[in-house]
Parts: C-alpha cells; sequence; structure tokens
C-alpha cells in the first residue's frame, strides 16, 4: 500500500538549527520564485527568447535536496531551479546567464548558453578533461527535452551504485563511488510519465533493483491537457501500485504525498532515501496538488484552458503560500512550557521576501551585464573598424548606415555584430586598403571564436579523443590458426572483461548463452552476472543503462541484439547520448559503446541496414562498421582507451566465417576515422564497407577477368570518415568513383558521396560521373531471391562497373544490353 508520512525528522536538531533551516529554505524558495517572474518579464520584454520556470514546485524541491548527498546524481528536467539552488548548484545570476545564452561555461555552467533555461547539470569532468571525484559533489546529469528521455538514462545512474557496491575489483575507483552508496534522484512531470520510455524504465529498475527514487511532479496538466486524458484513472501512483514491493517480493517502495506538505514532504523524502540507498530498492514519490502559477511556459497562458476553480485553488494551494502559512502558524512547547516560534510577526517573513526579491533583481541585473557587455565590446569593435573602412571607401555612406544602424541597437547580438561587418565587406570588394583587412580580420576570428563558442564538443576534444588513438597491429602466433569469426569476437572480450574490471556487457541474450551468436560464450560464468549480464527485450532501457553508467565511470558495452531493433534505441542516442558532450560544453560525458550486428541477413526486419538515418540522427556517436570481427574486436580495443561513444556494426554473416586467429587479443587496435584499402587497382575506386565489401571483393575477381582492374576502400568508420582523405588519393589515381552499400538509394552512400566529392574535394579528378549502387527503397524482402531483388547483389555490381567502364571507352567495353 502507499505510505503517507506523518512525522517530521526534525528531533535531532535543536529548535534554532531547525528554525535557521526552515527559513534558509523558504528564502530559496522564494528567490526561485522570483526567478521565475522575473525570467517571464525578461522573455516578454525581449531579453530572452523563451522561458519555462519551476514556480509552484519549490516545496517538494526543498525536501528532495536536502535527502540528496554528496555522490548522488539527479536526472530531471526543466522545473528543477529550486533543487539546484537548495544543493548549491544553480544562483539567482547563473540563472539569468542561461535565460539570455551567456556563452562563458565559467558564467553559464549548465550549458554555455547551448541550451535553452531551465535544462540543468553539474560539471564531471574538469578542464583538462579528467573525470572529477564525483563523490564529493553533488552531480545533476544534464538535462534534455524530449519528456521522459531523462528516464532511461536513469537507470543507468542507479544501476552503476550497484556495481560499485558489488564488483570488488572496483574497489579502487573511488572517485565515483563509496560502496555503492549513491541514489539516483528522478524527477518528471506527471503528463510526460505516459510516455513509453517512462513505463520501460519502471519496470527495469524493478528487476534491476538499484537505488533509484522517482519524484512525479504532478500539476494535473501537461501544457493543456489535463490527467484525465494522461493518465488512467488520473493517478500515476494508482496505476502503479502493482509495483509496490511485497515481502519476499522485488519491486518499489511508493510514496503519496501533497506537494505544499513542507513537513511530510521532508520526511517521505528522508524516508526514501534511506530505503534507496540502504537497500538499492526503489522507491516512487508520487508529490500532488502542485501548481503552475503562471502556466507552462512563456510561450501561453494557462488561463486558456483552466476554470477559474481551478485557478483560484491553485492560489490558495500554491506551494510557498502553505510553507508560509505553517511558518507563521508554527508552534512548539519546550520543556519548560514556552512556546517556541520561528518568527515574531509577519513582519520577519514580509522582509526576507524583500530581500529575496532585492537580491533576484540584482543578481538579474549582473546578469545582463556580464552578458551584453561583452557583446557591446564586439560592437564597438566592429564600429571602430566600420568607421574607417567607410573614411577610406567610395561606398563610405553605405557602409556609415549599416554602422549607425548597429551604433543604435539597444540590446545588440553577434548576430548584429556579423551581419553588418560582413554586409559592409561586400561593399569593400573591389577596393583595397589596409583598413579592409583589419575589417576582413575581425570577421574571419569572430567566426572562429563563434565556432568555439557554439560548435566545440561535438565529441572528445581531450587527450582521450578517440580519433587520437593509434593503430597497433595485429599479431599472429607462429602456428596459422584458423577459426570461426564469433571466436575471435569471444576471446578479445575475455580480454577486455580480463584487463577493465569496469567494462560491463549487457543485452538481450548476452548474459547466459553469451549472446545469439555466442561472442559471449561462456563469459558470464567466468566474469559473474553483475558483469556480463542478460536483460530484458527493452532497448532504449539498455541504451539508458549504459549511458547511466558511462556517466559514472563505467565502461559499459551495450548490446542491441540486432541492428534492425536500433531504432528502438535510436531516440535517446540521438537525444541524449550524441548531445551530452555538446550540450553541456565538454563538461560531462558517456563513453558508451554500443554493440549490434547486422545487414544481410533475410526478411524485412532481419537484414537492414538503415545506415543513413542512423548516420544522419547520432552525429557526436562514432560509427563503426568493421568488415570483419578481427577488424570489430580491434575497434573495442580502440574506444576502450578513449573517451567518446561510438556504435559498433557487426556483420551478422561474419561469426562463422572463417579469420586467422590473433595471438595480441585486447591489445590489437583498429583506429577510427581512417579507411583502408583493400586491393589495388587502376580503373575505378570503389568505395564499400561492412557485408558488402566481401561481394564487392568477388566482384573484383570476376572483373579482372575482363580486363578491369578496380581499387577496393573499405570506409569501416563512417563516423568519422577518412579523416586522412585517403580515399582521394584512391581516386586522383583512377579517376572514377563507385560507392556500393545496402542501404536505400541516397542513404549512407549519399553521406559517402557528400565526403569524398566535397569534403576531400574528389570531383576535381573524376572522369566519370560518380555513382552509387545500393539497395531498393523498399525494405528487403525475404528468402535468397528477396535478397537478391533487394540488395545488391554480385551481377548488380559487375554491371555497375562494366557500365561505367563502358561510358568510358565504348570500343574496349562494349555495351552488355
Ligand atoms: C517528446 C516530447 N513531446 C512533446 C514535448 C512538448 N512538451 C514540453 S513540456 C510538455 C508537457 C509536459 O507536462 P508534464 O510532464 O506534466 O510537466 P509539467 O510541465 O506540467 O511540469 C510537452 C507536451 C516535448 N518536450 N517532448
Ligand atoms: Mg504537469
Amino acid at each position: 500500500m502507499p505510505t503517507t508520512a506523518t512525522k517530521s525528522n526534525t528531533k535531532n536538531l535543536s529548535f534554532n538549527d531547525f528554525k535557521n533551516e526552515v527559513l534558509n529554505d523558504y528564502k530559496i524558495a522564494r528567490i526561485s520564485r522570483e526567478c521565475s517572474l522575473l525570467g517571464r518579464r525578461e522573455v516578454l520584454t525581449g531579453k530572452a527568447k523563451f522561458g519555462i520556470f519551476g514556480d509552484g514546485k519549490e516545496v517538494p524541491q526543498l525536501a528532495m535536496a536536502k535527502a540528496f548527498k554528496n555522490g548522488d546524481f539527479r536526472s530531471g528536467y526543466y522545473r528543477d531551479q529550486t533543487f539546484m539552488m537548495s544543493i548549491g548548484e544553480l544562483n539567482a545570476q547563473q540563472f539569468f546567464a542561461g535565460l539570455y545564452a551567456h556563452t562563458d561555461i565559467n558564467i553559464e555552467p549548465m550549458s554555455a548558453g547551448r541550451q535553452m533555461g531551465g535544462h540543468f547539470s553539474t560539471h564531471s569532468i574538469d578542464d583538462n578533461g579528467d573525470w572529477k571525484n564525483l563523490t564529493l559533489q553533488k552531480n545533476s546529469s544534464a538535462d534534455i527535452s524530449p519528456t521522459a528521455s531523462q528516464m532511461p538514462r536513469l537507470i543507468g545512474l542507479a544501476q552503476a551504485s550497484k556495481a560499485y557496491r558489488n564488483i570488488e575489483a572496483l574497489n579502487e575507483k573511488s572517485h565515483f563511488s563509496v560502496n555503492g552508496n549513491e541514489v539516483a534522484w528522478g524527477t518528471i512531470g506527471n503528463a510526460s510519465t505516459s510516455e513509453g520510455i517512462f513505463f520501460e524504465s519502471i519496470n527495469a529498475a524493478g528487476v534491476l533493483e538499484v537505488p533509484m527514487v522517482m519524484s512525479v511532479w504532478d500539476d494535473e496538466y501537461g501544457i493543456s491537457v489535463h490527467a484525465k486524458h494522461q493518465t488512467t484513472k488520473e493517478s500515476i501512483s494508482e496505476i502503479l501500485k502493482g509495483f509496490q514491493k511485497e515481502e519476499g517480493t522485488n519491486g518499489y517502495e511508493i510514496f503519496v504525498v501533497n506537494g505544499w506538505d513542507y513537513v511530510q514532504l521532508i520526511d517521505v523524502y528522508a524516508k526514501a532515501s534511506r530505503i534507496a540507498r540502504e537497500n538499492h530498492t526503489p522507491v516512487l514519490i508520487h508529490v500532488k496538488e502542485l501548481t503552475q502559477p503562471q502556466g507552462h511556459s512563456t510561450s501561453g497562458s494557462h488561463e486558456r484552458y483552466k476554470n477559474i476553480e481551478r485557478l483560484k485553488w491553485e492560489k490558495e494551494f500554491d506551494c510557498i503560500e502553505k510553507m508560509r502559512e505553517w511558518i507563521l502558524n508554527f508552534e512548539l512547547e519546550d520543556g519548560n512550557g514556552n512556546i517556541l516560534k520561528f518568527i515574531d510577526d509577519n513582519q520577519e517573513l514580509i522582509s526576507l521576501e524583500k530581500e529575496a526579491k532585492k537580491e533576484v533583481a540584482a543578481a538579474k541585473r549582473t546578469a545582463w551585464n556580464a552578458f551584453i557587455n561583452e557583446i557591446k565590446q564586439e560592437v564597438t569593435t566592429a564600429t571602430r573598424l566600420l568607421e574607417k573602412v567607410a573614411i577610406k571607401s567610395s561606398n563610405g555612406t553605405f557602409i556609415t548606415k549599416i554602422k549607425n544602424d548597429l551604433e543604435s541597437l539597444i540590446e545588440p547580438i553577434r548576430k548584429d555584430v556579423l551581419t553588418a561587418s560582413r554586409k559592409a565587406l561586400r561593399y569593400l570588394k573591389d577596393e583595397n586598403f589596409p583598413e579592409k583587412i583589419e575589417l576582413q580580420e575581425f570577421i574571419k576570428k569572430s567566426i572562429s571564436e563563434a565556432s568555439y563558442k557554439y560548435s566545440s564538443h561535438l565529441t572528445s576534444e581531450t587527450t582521450k579523443a578517440t580519433v587520437n588513438i593509434s593503430e597497433k597491429l595485429v599479431n599472429y602466433g607462429s602456428e596459422k590458426k584458423i577459426v570461426d569469426g564469433r571466436i575471435i569476437m569471444r576471446e578479445n572480450f575475455d580480454a577486455i572483461l580480463n584487463n577493465y574490471p569496469e567494462v560491463l556487457i549487457f543485452g538481450e541474450d548476452a548474459g547466459k548463452i553469451g549472446d545469439v551468436n555466442q561472442g559471449l560464450e561462456g563469459l558470464q560464468q567466468k566474469y559473474g552476472t553483475q558483469r556480463v549480464s542478460d536483460t530484458g527485450i527493452r532497448e532504449a532501457t539498455i541504451i539508458g543503462q549504459g549511458i547511466g553508467l558511462a556517466m559514472r565511470g563505467l565502461r559499459p558495452i551495450a548490446e542491441i541484439q540486432y541492428l534492425d531493433y536500433l531504432l528502438y534505441g535510436l531516440q535517446i542516442m540521438s537525444d541524449d547520448l550524441a548531445t551530452l558532450r555538446y550540450r553541456t560544453f565538454g563538461k560531462q560525458k558517456a563513453p558508451l559503446i554500443i554493440r549490434t550486428r547486422g545487414h544481410r541477413l533475410e526478411g524485412i526486419w532481419h537484414s537492414g541496414s538503415p545506415m543513413g538515418g542512423i548516420i544522419n540522427n547520432i552525429r557526436g556517436i562514432h560509427v563503426l562498421v568493421p568488415r570483419n570481427m578481427t577488424k570489430a574486436a580491434g575497434f573495442y580495443n580502440t574506444l576502450l582507451q578513449g573517451d567518446d561513444p561510438a556504435l559498433v556494426i557487426e556483420c551478422l554473416n561474419g561469426y562463422r566465417l572463417k579469420e586467422e586467429l590473433p595471438s595480441n587479443f585486447g591489445e590489437f587496435t583498429t583506429p577510427i576515422g581512417v579507411v583502408e584499402n583493400i586491393r589495388q587497382g587502376k580503373d575505378i575506386t570503389v568505395v564499400s564497407y561492412g557485408s558488402t565489401l566481401r561481394i564487392v571483393q568477388e566482384v573484383a575477381k570476376e572483373l579482372m577477368q575482363i580486363g578491369i582492374d578496380i581499387e577496393i576502400i573499405d570506409a569501416q568508420s563512417l563516423l568519422p570518415f577518412d579523416i586522412n582523405h585517403d580515399t582521394l588519393k584512391s581516386v586522383a589515381k583512377t579517376n572514377r568513383l563507385l560507392i556500393v552499400d545496402e542501404d536505400v538509394p541516397g542513404g549512407a552512400s549519399a553521406y559517402l558521396l557528400q565526403q569524398i566529392i566535397e569534403e576531400q574535394d574528389g570531383y576535381q579528378y573524376l572522369d566519370s560521373k560518380p555513382a552509387t549502387l545500393t539497395a531498393k527503397a523498399h525494405r528487403p524482402a525475404y528468402g535468397s531471391d528477396g535478397d537478391y531483388f533487394s540488395k545488391p547483389s554480385a551481377e548488380d555490381i559487375f554491371e555497375k562497373i562494366y557500365e561505367m567502364m563502358h561510358e568510358a571507352d565504348p570500343n574496349k567495353y562494349k555495351s552488355l544490353y
């Protein structure tokens, strides 16, 4: 049954301490509320673009903050500003810096202005790119906007405590955990619990039995849509009752508490913390009766969809007002019969409220000045330069007008500075004088600085960046041994598990049977169920487990059984994993390795190769497509030395193909962002990857019989692709380019074409139209004939290449048809 708390946990505090704590809490709540009120005004007056605030949710967050300890992690959403203030990780000035999008990470520590306000985070990484000691600080994983997407990562953040408590070899990694005592705290809005990944996550945490405390901030609405359209029985705690832990079962402790009841909240959160921390039992706290004093966001007004009674109720049950009432009415009789009160009269509270208002107004001003002065300096530099070129230029009057317009802006932004400067430069195109060069240099410098401010940290820029890990060659023993590809995977994973106690491998069928292709055969028996484990069928939270574990210093390898089913996890890879480093300006990372297998089996859902969709959605994650298991093993070895996340797609039909057994498992590396020239030829460069490569290799022999000599490049790393531009060298030699893959037309082949033709300037060497040969637009039909007519066959490849050669030399290569 849901438990409702009754007693406060104040008995160990002296009355004075208690009073100070309460008044301090009240002040934080007031400061937070003032931020929301002023924040909305900043948006409405145009100083900030958008605001979504935590008003109406302040009091439960004070209680959560009290139970939150060093080493703990939060994974929440945009209402949590009060919590962040209460744990000391956000102040009013930083709040406004976020609202204005100040690009200095030291001034706007949440994201250096990259995320809109209300997306909170703390720094896990120091300036050298190394982990900080996370047990000495309160941690918040960086928020993202898609509703409920904080959930999958929360599972991993909680699971990390379990790993640290139960895996002895991890004891040395003390800067991430103290015996697994850390709790992962989730927050979510009531309406967002309608999302599938919410339920998937709740179930996963129950199965995994991880220390997670999940708070639902329930204000009855999701923007304008009432709970009756969101949640069966309009109550998330009601419908989750089946998750209640009972004698001898796993499951949750479930609490229900009103969000305006400060005393009960403190009690519930203290209990929840204890249950999760000590027993690793997950807890759900349904916090009801919350409000939205200003409506959902700055984009609309809630008067449009709430009736008068509701609006009246919201005023009355505003959690801060309720807390205020409680403070005013609080009386306690001490041992001597004296009545103790927090305050003597209302006036004391009024002056505290005034103080909060003043503090926030001052913080807002400071934040604004810091933000605008930086840009004003850039305006000053630009106007001075414009003035100078205007004097010299025959188009001086036009340039002066541009300068005056720029100068007259009261609230300029960087775009204004650059628009003015770049437009002025156009007027100087036919003129030459030193001041013009100064203007050009200014523009180039501004764009380069902006590039760091707005575009850095997509992938690692630290010394551990995976692209910096150099190749270490495969060694073979003196006696040549040929084995199935899957043996190579297994032996390499064995070496990895042995070398890295922080590696955990998990996925559907990954544990007991050692994955569906037995690349992990026997490894659960050898390394235990904590390190090699089966999961439920739930791809989004398998990825989420990986993200959370990786954010706490572990090196998870999350297995998605087949590439076709990656799409269930793709949203969270795209929204969360791929953006993590970018959205925190390099202050958080999750070097998760995602292992999957795909391409070329048979049938609509067992042979897909949706590479274009994948690479376009997950910039920020490396995408590797090894052609055999030795290459794949090398990629895992490289990735573990680096600090970037990656997706490795093994070839499904490669596990039973024969490869020579290496002798240096766990050591050899396949470099990332490097192509491999696997056949020298002179007539045409064929770029391919994964399963189609083998067909291209077969076709090469057939072509040779009629005198066509192709060069074959294994792309092997799609993101990043060919950092050294080796493909260009091949194209410069053959002057012809064909890209073969089994994605849809215009999928990954189009990306490769863009990279080679545009990025590498390959167009200049071409004597023939560059071409792609792909699968059909539809998904592949079942069976061998389905495959033959859906994907590029050996004959298709042969004829495509022949056709290109025919076009080049019709006399030598007569038309086949
Ligand atoms: C996947 C997704 N769909 C829609 C939205 C737009 N959206 C933002 S907040 C929100 C309502 C969330 O309501 P609730 O979870 O109750 O949180 P509250 O704002 O009420 O605290 C919606 C629909 C989104 N951010 N993500
Ligand atoms: Mg809501």
